[in-house]
């Protein structure tokens, strides 16, 4: 609001209010960070470098990959061919694995506090393993399907093909709470596989070769990384074999991604 004084200039006055509100105005937007994604913006689309490439089982419908102490861990999907399993990173080995029994669908997998946790898809069944010996040792229920699953180190952090992304307490299995992921304003649904990488939930979208790259706190896709091109079409035969699998190797700082069937893996760096 204005004071206007009496006999003060009317237009001299709405010029000086003018002038303070939008001083007013500077110094709060001064006070505030920059939204991570300025409005009407753009979201950066990041292309990628090939580092390394390694042999993959090419039977494996990937599900969920993690790397840890220079291992992968892979959950595979489809009825009758869901497992569990520990992978030589350079040879692509099996170094153990514990079979998904019949009827269920194994999904994503994380590992939060020396447990293995491993969604399935319909049948709102996780199954627990112990990480060194995979003896199983529980299971938990969530609402709704299972896709994909990572950690923050607290929370469990699932993808259910829609466009939410839930916190489950690895304790309780209540949800903490949703994000809603979006694209600047527009939901992006079908999220996948999920990797937690330096603060920031890299999610898989079912049939796409792009991996959107989403702030936890607002379910923001920051930026897109567009991996086109990475397996050549004219090398897979089923139209399932899509990308699908994301691990981040904290200690090296290094990124691997792979797809359902796909006879490669690969170490890629993002180019922003
Ligand atoms: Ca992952």
């Amino acid at each position: 609001m204005c004071l206007v004084a009496k006999g003060f200039n009317p237009l001299a006055t709405l010029l000086l209010c003018l002038t303070l509100l939008s001083g007013c105005n500077s110094a709060a937007d001064g006070n505030h960070a920059q939204p991570a994604t300025p409005p009407n913006a753009p979201v950066p689309k990041y292309g990628y470098q090939i580092a390394n490439i390694y042999p993959h089982d090419s039977n494996a419908f990937t599900q969920g990959l993690i790397l840890l102490d220079g291992k992968l861990l892979e959950s595979t999907g489809q009825e009758g061919t869901s497992s569990l399993r520990l992978v030589e990173l350079e040879t692509g080995k099996i170094l153990k694995k514990v079979d998904v029994p019949i009827p269920y669908f194994a999904e994503g997998l994380t590992v939060l506090n020396g447990k293995v946790y491993q969604l399935t898809w319909q049948h709102g069944l996780g199954f627990i393993y112990d990480l060194q010996s995979f003896q199983k040792l529980g299971q938990f229920n969530y609402d709704g399907e299972g896709w994909g699953l990572t950690t923050d180190g607290q929370s469990l952090i699932l993808s259910d093909g829609t466009s939410r992304i839930r916190f489950i307490d690895p304790s309780s299995f209540r949800v903490t709470r949703t994000i809603n992921v979006t694209d600047y304003k527009t939901p992006v649904a079908e999220l996948n596989e999920l990797e937690f990488v330096k603060g920031e939930i890299y999610a898989n979208i079912w049939h796409d070769d792009r991996i959107a790259v989403i702030d936890p706190q607002t379910g923001h896709v920051k930026a897109w990384i567009d991996l086109t091109g990475l397996m050549p079409e004219n090398e897979l035969s089923n139209p399932e074999a899509v990308l699908n699998g994301i691990a981040y190797d904290q200690a090296n700082d290094k990124l691997f991604v792979t797809g359902k069937l796909w006879p490669r893996l690969f170490e890629i760096k993002v180019k922003r």
